[in-house]
């Protein structure tokens, strides 16, 4: 028998990654996802296996972490081995602006997770994995921040995912679950959601080698964050949930780097050099050379600008986890770092603007044709 397992948030970045590996280990794998007006399944499209066919081991189920009868009848129906909890309203700028729904789906939407494995009698059988974050460490209470370090969450989502992290381990004592969190730092990926810093830093990055886009505004550029690749991270939820004990692990890679060099590497990914001058609000970023004769930048060119629409009412400027517990306990294996990464989304952001800006070229070609 397969083992099955339940993926929240299947439409994310890390729900696409999280079905591959568990379909690659040979896992029968259900995905809730979200009623949309258009379609929001890019990111797994190329997971899909039509239900008429035979041996099919990819499943969706329309659901909402805001519904508990929803979420009840789908875990009844599956009765899964493992359920990751990775649907979120994932955005802390965004969660200012919509603190009462972020609560309702991070925080109340875990506990309708476990209640639900508690109602229908699953607390022995199904291991819930809890997918908290670096955000509920928040104001700086020391570093590197570990599983003993304190929390002291920044903003609404934060709070919420507070809430997710200790009714977890409430469930976990309390019914004897085999439920963990994993406080994941940041990581990216090509698949990164286009408004997180580092997609629309390689994003804008390429587009302006490309002479697709002008500018781009940032907002604060000296936080600093503990930036992995999501591919590693997957792994590690994977390996949590296969543990003889449940226990909450930081996965991270111990190494921390400011916004402003985020996108000097990006940019140094496509032969710009880009060098930033002035403080605060009046910081730019001016190109200095640029090795590709592709991409015909000026030199001089001001392509970074700060925009204060973008700073956050209350912001977490430093992150740099621990990560010893996972590497000795899990054993798991960190194979990207910075400069993996960042080149990994550069390529793939040339890949896909190229193509783009082709598109529209032959467009226009073909329009003038027929004018
Ligand atoms: P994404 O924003 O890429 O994906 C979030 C997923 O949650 C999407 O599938 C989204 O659906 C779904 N979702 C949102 N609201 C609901 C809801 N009410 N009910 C059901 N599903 C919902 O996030 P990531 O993949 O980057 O992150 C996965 C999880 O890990 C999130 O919980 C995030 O908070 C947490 N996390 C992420 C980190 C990171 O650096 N990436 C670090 C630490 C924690 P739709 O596609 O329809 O919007
Ligand atoms: P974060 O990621 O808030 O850490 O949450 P994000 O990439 O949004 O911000 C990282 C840092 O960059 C600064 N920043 C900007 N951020 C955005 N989005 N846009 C900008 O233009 C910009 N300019 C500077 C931010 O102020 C911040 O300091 C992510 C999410 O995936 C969460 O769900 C997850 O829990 C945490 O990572 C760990």
């Amino acid at each position: 028998m397969k083992k099955k397992a339940l993926v929240t948030g299947i439409t994310g970045q890390d729900g696409a990654y999280l079905a591959e590996l568990l379909l690659s280990k040979d896992y029968e794998v259900h995905g809730i996802k979200r009623r949309s007006s258009s379609f929001n399944t890019d990111r797994i499209d190329h997971l899909y296996q039509d239900p008429h066919e035979d041996n099919v081991s990819f499943f969706m189920h329309y659901g909402d972490l805001s519904d508990s009868t929803n979420l009840i009848r789908i875990i009844q129906q599956i009765q899964p081995d493992e359920i990751y909890n990775l649907g979120a309203m994932s955005h802390v700028k965004v969660s200012f602006d919509t603190p009462e729904y972020t609560a309702n789906a991070d925080g109340i939407g875990t506990l309708r997770i476990l209640e639900a494995v508690r109602l229908l009698g699953l607390t022995k059988k199904t291991k819930v994995y809890q997918a908290s974050t670096s955000e509920l460490y928040g104001l700086v209470q020391a570093v590197p921040q570990s599983e003993t370090t304190p929390f002291y969450p920044r903003s609404p989502y934060a709070v919420a995912k507070l809430y997710g992290y200790w009714i977890t381990v409430n469930y976990r004592e309390a019914y004897d679950m085999y439920a963990c969190n994993g406080i994941l730092f940041n990581h990216e990926s090509p698949l990164r959601g286009e408004t997180f810093v580092t997609r629309k830093i390689t994003r804008g990055a390429a587009k302006i080698a490309l002479g697709l886009q002008k500018k781009l505004y940032l907002g604060n550029l000296d936080a600093r964050r503990d930036w992995g690749h999501a591919k590693d991270y997957v792994e590690a939820m994977w390996l949590i949930l296969q543990q003889e004990k449940p226990e909450d692990y930081v996965i991270a890679t111990g190494i921390t780097t400011p916004v402003r060099d985020f996108v000097k590497m990006a940019f140094k990914e496509a032969g710009i050099e880009v060098e930033f001058k002035g403080e605060g609000v009046n910081e730019k970023g001016y190109v200095v050379s640029c090795s590709n004769p592709e991409y015909q930048v000026e030199i001089g060119k001001e392509v970074v600008a700060v925009d204060p629409a973008y700073f956050r009412p209350t912001e977490v400027e430093l992150l740099i986890g621990d990560p010893t517990k996972a590497i000795t306990k899990l054993g798991w294996k960190i194979k990207y770092d910075l400069p993996m990464l960042v080149e990994d989304m550069m390529q793939s952001d040339l890949k896909l603007f190229t193509k783009e800006k082709a598109l529209k070229e032959l467009g226009y070609a073909i329009k003038n044709q027929y004018e």
